[in-house]
């Protein structure tokens, strides 16, 4: 990993944009306490105990730095962003958040992470933003705290970890999340999770189930799930973010709009149903993607071609990903400045309604 070195000189300059990070993590003590005894306990979910386990005890450097900097919500983590040039993050709630825990702490955690996210951003009005964590373990109490998230802490988009316990949100029961995050026009973004346990073992064998690909395809599995199983054309206002380049969706657009068609027209499974547009259009249409983890021009210049350049922000996915290099990288892209200026600060002023300063 490239930490960022004290004595590199290479600092990113003044922009004639501000660069919001969107897809940037935190973690309350109080949360890693609450990790401490599901992971001491029996019958922990394998891929959780694979990632947060191996954060939360290893001695790596790269393991130390990043607990470090998901419980820091103040001097180190602002030294980080200037260093960077960052200014500002859109904060959520680490995977797999509240998702891991019991139904009734998930709930009165996920209100707790708000709080406490909601008083950070408070101390640094100008520096952070952030998204609303729910308990997708219980949709109604989740959608009231969406309510509470936007209505009283002046959050405009919410979070969920992809699975909830293996569960997607495909499933109807989970739809007054939709209606909620619709009805308060707050986009969600769903961020990776580990994997769950029916896909696992092949990734792992390997070291692949992390942030290296594990997460991207069952995160990509899970935006698919939500949009062939008709939620777009249920909740039409509703927006969904997606990290990672999309989790490489856009790349996928034609192969999977003709085999879409090519699926519903053999009546081959219940569950592919006809839909009212394209795969593609929802990703055109419903999603916003962010570059987290991928300061790669052409995947940016690709993405902005397909998706538009209102749908393609910057994000830096701080501390797993935290590298001044990309910043500059991402600075020096060849493109025109009104896009760079999007994809940099606008969209996600226009997504997550940042008041101007
Ligand atoms: C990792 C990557 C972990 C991402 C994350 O949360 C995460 C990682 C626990 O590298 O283990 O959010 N990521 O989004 O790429
Ligand atoms: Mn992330």
């Amino acid at each position: 990993m490239q930490l960022p070195d004290p004595s590199s000189t290479r600092h990113p300059g003044p922009a004639p944009y501000l660069r919001i990070a969107t897809e940037e993590a935190f973690a309350p003590p109080e949360m890693l306490e609450i990790y401490r005894r599901i992971l001491s306990g029996a019958n922990v979910d394998p891929g959780f105990r694979g990632l947060m386990g191996f954060y939360m005890s290893s001695p790596s450097e790269r393991a130390q730095h990043i607990m470090r900097c998901l419980t820091d919500m103040d001097a180190l983590r602002l030294k980080h962003m200037d260093d960077c040039g960052v200014d500002m993050q859109v904060l959520a709630l680490t995977s797999p958040g509240v998702q891991v825990m019991d139904k009734a702490t998930a709930v009165s955690f996920a209100r707790i992470a708000n709080d406490y996210l909601a008083d950070a951003i408070r101390r640094h009005p100008t520096r952070f933003a952030g998204m609303i964590a729910v308990a997708p373990q219980d949709p109604q109490a989740a959608a009231k705290e969406i309510e509470r998230g936007v209505s009283q802490l002046g959050m405009n988009a919410v979070v969920i970890n992809s699975h909830t316990q293996g569960e997607y949100l495909s499933d109807t029961k989970f739809w007054d999340i939709f209606a909620a995050a619709e009805a308060h026009d707050a986009p969600i973004y769903l961020h990776p999770n580990s994997l769950p346990p029916g896909m696992y073992e092949p990734f792992m064998e390997a070291g692949l189930d992390g942030a290296i690909y594990g997460f991207g395809v069952e995160t990509g599995l899970h935006a698919l799930r939500i949009i062939t199983a008709g939620v777009f054309d249920r909740f039409p206002k509703l927006r969904l973010i997606l990290g990672h380049m999309g989790e490489a969706l856009p790349f996928w657009a034609y192969r999977l709009d003709y085999m879409h068609r090519a699926t519903v027209k053999s009546q081959r499974y219940d569950s592919v149903k006809p839909l009212r547009r394209q795969p593609s259009d929802y990703l055109r249409e419903n999603v916003y993607i962010t570059n987290s983890g991928v300061a790669w021009e052409p995947a940016i210049k690709f993405s902005q071609d397909f998706l538009g350049a209102d749908r393609v922000l910057y994000a830096m996915d701080y501390p797993y990903q935290h590298a001044v290099d990309e910043v500059i990288a991402l600075d020096g892209m060849t493109m025109s400045p009104e896009h760079k200026k999007r994809f940099f600060q606008t969209n996600a002023e226009t997504v997550f309604k940042i008041p101007p300063r």
